[in-house]
């Protein structure tokens, strides 16, 4: 029997494999055994026709694709590396890579080919997130864990639906509930997470901060501050009250689309629970103002001391498996490693480690500034930008101007590959092993189920080979994953809060390690003066406003049994599937008024494309709003590319759309 862990979600849930069969393990904290549908369909996963088996190549992207050797795809590589200015190549990461994989791709880009522009999906999923954490509390640090929820009283989600999307975790809520713990859902949609909450706030998309605000104002007239805790852990109280004097209440409310009496109900409970969690997800983070919204709810925590205290805690819940590992190692282009920045100091640092003089002193471009950024080289590694950036046909277009796009990826059916010109097979989960950072700061090693797919390789080891093609034999000399773990690990030195030391790969073999407890026991934040710092942020309304001739709003989120393209999950061979995939959320009202029946054939355009779908006819969502799910690998043809001016994360869930009837399905 070998005990590893599932490769899908930030849960992070242990599994057991034996003779071929894949189960929960009962031992491990954070799923007790349980596993959701595509923990169990990992293995089936490995076995799909759709493998991306063999190194493909071609000329133009209007050429078929040919098989080739590893030996030519990657000198083709690496000459067109060498003879391309360093500010003109772009490496596109992923937060479903492991830690090894993101380390090499990042030593090998900021360490030695000398570029800042190594970045990842994650932009697209956390960043609002990790630069709130760092406005607020110095460090990009999560201060809660899942276990917390036991010992807490009050559990708020807001535009996080935990029940599809980190299943396992939802199932421990439900426990949790059980044994006391109240639930209020914030969200547009009655999604199947409402189903277990006390309280449920269908909130008008967008106006998150207005809540929040809402929220601190009624903490400091009501006395509700922590007086101590902000006096010793604390900057900007004063400024902070000050400005929530004159903020209009009314009419931040009436933003919100609550009633008072909605508001009321939900401070009823707010104010008379002791332990309170306030976790999100998406539905805060991809957002304009996703940096504001999560500073809108820290704020709250902040003001009233429920934070470092068990079952307290603002909770920002990572969605892909490995993308706390990602910022860990720094494979953010705005982080030049192990959560040390641009400063004169941490470049110095980092080039001693590495043994360097290439480190460029600035930040990079950003996953959703590539593409805008006329590169010749592009190296895309198991992620899928043309399906998930915004506004798609443009980046079709943009893509289209790139000398030579690289794809790592180990199945062949992504919708980038239409735009690559170079396609290297990477080994899937199951075929090779390495560590991952979930959710809440546990680290948890990925093991080696199954021999390895005869040309495909770690995805570690293909940037292993164009690093020597490169002539950088020496600095990335690793016969296996644990090597460049054990570099890591020392690196993670330089900034010590990152205790990731503290471990081994034998350790991981046995048990998690969770690292930074000690931050939250001694109540330490990373600002100059070890104080959190409070900052003031409005609705300043920068999304796309919906109109006369596109009146709805567009939401986008998940749906249980399918990974976002399904490249791995939507197998024909899979048979737990059993939720719809393709379906547009509408209200009844609307539908009426549009003449559309549950069922019907729809077409859901915005100014910048259209897409078909499938009406879902249902009061489970606000009048004017729709909902489709990222299972329609469509989905951003129609999302507009406003990006969050700090965070520069898309604004995937506020888009202005209209529908039209094409096809009665009676
Ligand atoms: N099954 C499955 N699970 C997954 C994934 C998957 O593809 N499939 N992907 C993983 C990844 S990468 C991620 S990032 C996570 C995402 O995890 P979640 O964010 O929990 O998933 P979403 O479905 O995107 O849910 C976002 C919710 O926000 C709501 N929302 C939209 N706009 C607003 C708003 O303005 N305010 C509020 N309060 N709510 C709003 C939406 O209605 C939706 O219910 O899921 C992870 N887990
Ligand atoms: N409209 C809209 N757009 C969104 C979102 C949204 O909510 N709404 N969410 C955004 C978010 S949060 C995210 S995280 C992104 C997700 O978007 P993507 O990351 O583009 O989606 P995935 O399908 O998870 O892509 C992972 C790719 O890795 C490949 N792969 C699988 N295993 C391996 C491996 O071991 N090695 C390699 N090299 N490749 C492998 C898979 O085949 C797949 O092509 O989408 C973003 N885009
Ligand atoms: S909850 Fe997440 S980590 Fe757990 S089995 Fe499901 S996909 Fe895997
Ligand atoms: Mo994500």
């Amino acid at each position: 029997m070998i005990k590893s862990v599932c490769g899908y979600c930030g849960v992070g849930c242990g599994l057991e494999f034996e003779e071929n069969k894949l189960l929960g393990d009962v031992t491990y904290p954070t799923n007790e055994g349980k596993l959701c549908s595509k923990g169990i369909s990992e293995l089936v996963s490995i076995q799909t026709p759709t493998r991306l088996l063999r190194p493909h190549k071609r000329d133009s992207i209007k050429d078929e694709y040919k098989v080739t050797s590893w030996e030519d795809a990657i000198s083709t590589i690496a000459n067109k590396i060498q003879e391309t200015s360093k500010e003109k190549i772009g490496f596109y990461l992923s937060g479903q890579l492991l830690t090894e994989d993101y380390y090499i791709a990042n030593k090998l880009g900021k360490g030695f080919i000398g570029t800042n522009n190594v970045d990842t999906n994650s932009r697209t999923c956390m960043s609002s997130a990790v630069v709130a954490q760092k406005k607020a509390f110095g460090i990009d640090y999560v201060p809660v864990r899942m276990e917390d929820i036991h010992k807490s009283d009050l559990l708020i989600l807001t535009g996080a639906n935990t029940a599809e999307a980190h299943v396992v975790f939802h199932n421990r809520i439900k426990k949790a509930k059980k044994e006391g713990l109240k639930i209020i859902v914030i969200d547009p949609r009655f999604t199947d997470t409402a189903k277990i909450a006390d309280l449920y706030l269908p909130i008008k998309a967008n106006s998150d901060i207005d809540f929040f605000n809402l929220i601190s104002k009624r903490i400091i007239d009501e006395g509700l501050v922590d007086e101590e805790f902000v006096l010793n852990h604390v900057n900007n109280y004063e400024l902070l009250k000050n400005k929530f004097k004159r903020i209009p209440v009314t009419k931040m409310l009436k933003r919100t689309g609550l009633s008072k009496e909605q508001f009321e109900q939900f401070w009823d409970i707010y104010k008379n629970s002791e332990n309170i969690i306030t976790a999100w997800t998406m539905g805060l983070n991809q957002s304009s103002q996703g940096v504001d919204k999560n500073l809108a709810l820290i704020n709250t925590h902040l003001l009233n001391g429920k934070i470092f205290k068990i079952g307290n805690g603002p909770f920002s819940l990572t969605g892909q498996p490995n993308a706390m590992g990602g910022r860990e190692v720094g494979g953010l282009s705005t982080m030049l490693a192990v959560h040390l920045g641009f400063d004169k100091e941490s470049i110095k640092k980092v080039s001693k480690f590495w043994n360097t003089n290439k480190i460029d002193k600035k930040e990079g471009l950003t996953a959703t500034q590539m593409l805008e950024a006329n590169l010749d080289v592009l190296i895309i590694c198991h992620t899928d930008p043309v399906y998930h950036l915004p506004n798609r046909n443009k980046v079709e277009k943009l893509i289209q101007k790139i000398p030579l796009v690289v794809e790592i990826n180990a199945y062949e059916n992504s919708e980038t590959s239409n735009f690559a010109h170079i396609k290297l097979p990477a080994a899937p989960w199951g075929e090779k092993e390495g560590t991952q950072t979930n959710l809440d700061r546990t680290i948890t090693k990925q093991e080696k189920l199954t021999r390895t797919s005869i040309d495909c390789k770690a995805d570690w080891e293909i940037f292993q080979l164009i690093a020597f093609e490169l002539g950088f034999e020496k600095e990335f000399d690793y016969k296996k994953s644990e090597d460049i773990f054990k570099e890591f690990q020392e690196m993670t030195k330089l900034n010590p809060h990152l205790n990731i030391y503290d471990t081994s790969y034998s350790q991981l073999k046995e048990e998690p390690f969770i690292w930074g407890e000690e931050i939250r026991e001694k109540k330490e934040f990373f600002t100059s003066n070890k104080k959190a710092n409070l900052h003031f942020v409005q609705n300043k309304l920068l999304s796309e406003k919906a109109n006369l001739k596109y009146p709805f709003i567009l939401l986008t989120g998940r749906t249980r049994d399918q990974w976002h393209t399904g490249t791995k999950t939507n197998l024909p061979r899979t048979l737990l599937k059993f939720k719809e995939l393709n379906f547009c959320e509408i209200n009844t009202k609307n539908a009426k008024d549009l003449n559309i029946k549950d069922g019907d054939l729809i077409k859901i355009s915005s100014i910048r494309g259209e897409i078909e779908s499938k009406a879902l006819v249902s009061d489970n969502i606000r009048v004017d709003t729709i909902f489709l799910p990222v299972s329609h690998r469509g989905i951003n043809y129609l999302t507009n590319d406003l990006l969050d001016k700090e965070s520069f994360q898309p604004d995937y869930n506020h888009s202005a759309v209209k529908i039209e009837l094409l096809k009665n399905q009676s």
